[in-house]
């Protein structure tokens, strides 16, 4: 009853003062649902695009293709899901019907399938294989399925969205749990000369009802958002929160710039999600066997993706074989060692920690020591009413470092707006960087530093900042 009449920070104060539990800050308006918030730990995974392109080297099939020059010769998805795997992803979605509308798995809604195919006779199902290897490997399954179908007769027409619909209760119902239904808004003319009014709401309501557990991506979510361009490039400021009425995914969609770096005051929680492809064109070619991406391009993709808190979705196109050329999986090895080595070894593990603000101090139950737990689920934060804090460590000893990470409580909301970060230098705390957002995670790097202390300033939170872990590493 009391914290009806009297502010939730005040009841806090007082409860603090007796020395007794404090409660948790009140959650934020928007705030992730379960699925989401598993979905953003996943962090990055990978994009495949495989069909007819890939054996005509185009980017965007006519739909007229004859379906047997779908052929691959030694089609693995163990080799797939293994190799994702050795590059620390945790999940692999599949075109499993991109634009010329060719499907990888023997829809009974369309005549231009895999079974229209030369591959095994017309008995083989890539759905089934992949599922089947992501289960094997440990990987979650996701399905890309374009709306967009430049072969189907009924497109164009409202019985298409039915089509589409059940289309989309096959790849959902047959193969196992979907972590994510990605819906690409591209809305081109079909074969007739038209386009299609897609029935979003349908849509979205069919994987709802199939998979409730999916995330769904498209410009506009529902799930999550594009993150506004093909760079993996999240915005410097990212917002996990967007104004989605009166949008819709495709041409109707927010600008690139707002996709980029989501809203503050945004109504919907609608995470980033952000598309790349490793080499310049979605579907494998041999002409771009030797443009694959550096890692150090990838270094800078992933930085700017999961650093910026956004997921990473890394399309590797398999080749004509139907296995993962040997130049993208030696250099996707390479990237998971990466990954896993620099974030190997968190040099604030055993630091003392202390901040000048802890909510509910005497009690302990927010202290800034649960920053450098490595447990997410435990965190550091304020009273109610301080919108600013700083956490200082000291590392007990001089150490090298060139990247700090902080992750935000998200469960009650993005808060913090503005934060810095210093060493001690001599006497005199030096600026390394100071940023906005911070989110489910961001990532700093700067060249090498060498300190005893560092200190994070938490500038401005809306309200009171909650941080779930910080790591510094070199
Ligand atoms: C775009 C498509 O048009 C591209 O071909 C590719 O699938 C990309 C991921 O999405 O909208």
């Amino acid at each position: 009853m009391i914290k009806k009449f009297i502010p939730f920070y005040f009841v806090g104060l007082l409860l603090t003062a007796c020395g007794q539990n404090v409660e948790p800050p009140q959650a934020r308006t928007q705030i992730p649902s379960e699925h989401q918030l598993e979905w953003q730990k996943l962090e990055y995974y990978m994009f495949v695009h495989f069909g007819p392109n890939t054996f005509t080297d185009m980017e965007w099939g006519h739909g007229t293709e004859d379906p047997k020059v779908f052929n691959p010769t030694a089609l693995d998805c163990s080799q797939w899901a293994s190799t994702a795997k050795a590059a620390g992803m945790k999940g692999i979605i599949i075109t499993a019907k991109h634009h010329d509308g060719f499907c990888l798995w023997p829809s009974k809604y369309s005549t231009h399938t895999v079974r229209e195919s030369s591959w095994k006779e017309g008995q083989g199902d890539v759905l089934r294989e992949l599922s089947e290897a992501c289960r094997e490997y440990e990987l979650k399954f996701g399905v890309y399925l374009s709306p967009w179908d430049r072969n189907h007769p009924d497109y164009g027409t409202p019985e298409y969205n039915e089509v589409f619909v059940k289309m989309l209760g096959e790849v959902l119902g047959d193969y196992g749990e979907v972590f994510e239904q990605w819906f690409d808004g591209a809305n081109g003319e079909g074969p007739n000369g038209k386009k299609q009014v897609y029935d979003w709401e349908k849509f979205n309501e069919t994987v709802r009802t199939l998979q409730p557990q999916a995330v769904i991506f498209s410009d506009v979510g529902p799930g999550c958002r594009w993150i506004g361009n093909e760079r993996g490039s999240a915005g410097e400021t990212n917002w996990s929160m967007l104004n989605t009425d009166g949008f819709a995914p495709g041409a109707d969609a927010p600008k690139a710039k707002v996709l980029n770096e989501g809203e503050i005051d945004g109504a919907k929680w609608l995470p980033g999600e952000a598309d790349v492809s490793i080499r310049p064109g979605w579907f494998y070619s041999e002409s771009t066997d030797d443009k694959v991406k550096s890692l150090q391009e990838l270094i800078k993709i992933y930085h700017n993706s999961v650093g910026r808190n956004a997921n990473l979705l890394l399309n590797v196109p398999p080749d004509r074989r139907g296995l993962i050329h040997p130049a993208d999986s030696i250099r996707l090895v390479e990237f998971g060692k990466w990954i896993k080595e620099s974030f190997a070894n968190n040099l604030l593990a055993g630091a003392e920690a202390s901040a000048d603000k802890v909510r509910g101090k005497k009690n302990g139950l927010f202290d800034v020591k649960y920053t450098i737990d490595a447990n997410f689920d435990t965190y550091w934060t304020t009273n109610d009413e301080q919108t600013s804090a700083s956490l200082q460590f000291d590392l007990k000893e001089d150490k090298s470092f060139d990247c700090i990470v902080i992750q935000e409580y998200i469960p009650l909301g993005q808060r913090v707006k503005a934060f810095s970060v210093e060493y001690l230098d001599g006497d005199k705390w030096t600026l390394i960087d100071r940023q906005t957002t911070i989110g489910y995670k961001r990532i700093l790097h700067f060249p090498t530093i060498t300190a005893r202390k560092i200190r994070i300033n938490i500038e401005e939170a809306l309200p009171c900042p909650t941080i779930a872990e910080i790591g510094l590493y070199n």
